[in-house]
């Protein structure tokens, strides 16, 4: 049991929920833990050498260097403050300092999905590069959400490939909630457009909209994805109410690269991390959280519809050092 685990009560549901984290997390918690039992071995108290050791493991545990400054200046100051902090202190004041440098990150409360949407229809788009795992996210976004007794509709904005509409369709079938499609090849904000309007006649709660990955450029899916918003908005003025960004943890520095480039060139309001299950890259979590400012809310450790987690970020790091 870790340092966070102590001061938090779960349901059963919840530990298994933490669990499955734990397991999720165990390639990059071999490695990261690895890295800093060495930075610690035959150390009591918390010196220059220490904390350059600390700071190597943060660095190539796909931290990035950013964040990892940020983490080792917090530590630097307190060891200041506290003029004597021994190496079995840091192992907290470590996990404090990773979890402060999350920011507004992993604020979510436990009953997110039940509570009431500030919108009716809440609209989400959901974007990102092909691959990441956003149709898979939307299916288990939809199942958390009418779990949760909320009236979902899903948009098949990915109109670029047939197999794209057919796994949305697929999610629809297996959560049990409506979907609006068109054929392959139609334009993707009409069927934005045809959701939306589909979501205010049958008065639904959350709609989530589903759009391609690969476009026949990167200016090109840009320039798609604000068509949609803007046909979207002529429904519901303030709509979308919530764009989220879904990245693959597994790719890293890259997934930071692709956050770049996406916040540039529209306004994403919230990211979901996927696979983090079997990745040992998952320390970027901690750059995505610290860099970019905007909340990650969700995050993948599987492929089934119960992995996808609401992203806590004290539970998270306690993952990281919870040995089994
Ligand atoms: N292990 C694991 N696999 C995941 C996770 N999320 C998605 N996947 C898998 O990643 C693959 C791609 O997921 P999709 O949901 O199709 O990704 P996409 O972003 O919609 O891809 P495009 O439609 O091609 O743009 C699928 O095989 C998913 O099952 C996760 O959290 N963990
Ligand atoms: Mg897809």
């Amino acid at each position: 049991m870790g340092f966070f685990d102590k001061l938090f009560k779960r349901n059963k549901e919840q530990q298994e929920q933490k669990e499955a984290l734990d397991a999720g997390l165990q390639k990059t918690k071999e490695g990261f833990l690895n890295k800093i039992t060495r930075a610690v071995a035959g150390k009591d108290t918390v010196d220059e050498q220490v904390l350059d050791t600390l700071e190597e493991a943060l660095i190539t545990s796909d931290v990035g260097l950013e964040t990892t400054v940020a983490i080792i200046e917090a530590i630097e100051a307190r060891v200041k403050r506290d003029k004597f902090v021994s190496t079995s202190e840091l192992s907290r004041i470590l996990q404090e300092e990773m979890a402060a440098v999350m920011g507004s990150s992993g604020n979510l409360p436990e009953n997110i999905f039940a509570q009431p949407l500030p919108k009716k229809p809440y609209i989400i788009l959901v974007v990102g590069v092909n691959g990441v795992g956003k149709t898979t996210t939307i299916g288990k976004l939809a199942y958390n959400f009418k779990k949760a007794g909320q009236s979902v509709l899903l948009g098949a904005a990915d109109t670029f490939r047939a197999a794209a509409v057919d796994q949305l369709t697929i999610w629809s079938e297996r959560v049990g909630v409506p979907i609006v499609k068109k054929a392959m090849g139609s334009d993707p904000s009409a069927v934005a457009f045809e959701t939306v309007e589909a979501a205010l006649a049958q008065n639904v709660d959350v709609v989530l909209i589903d759009t391609a990955g690969r476009l026949h450029n990167k200016a090109h899916l840009m320039e798609e994805l604000s068509k949609i918003r803007r046909v979207i908005s002529k429904k519901i003025p303030d709509a979308p109410h919530e764009v989220m960004l879904v990245l693959d943890g597994s790719t890293g520095q890259n997934a930071i690269e692709q956050a770049k480039q996406f916040t540039a060139a529209t306004e994403v309001t919230s990211l979901a991390i996927t696979k983090l299950d079997g990745t040992a890259k998952g320390g970027v979590v901690l750059a995505i959280a610290h860099k970019f400012g905007i909340p990650v809310k969700y995050i993948g450790v599987g492929e089934k519809m119960e992995h996808l987690q609401i992203f806590h970020k004290e539970d998270f790091v306690d993952s990281l050092f919870s040995l089994k």
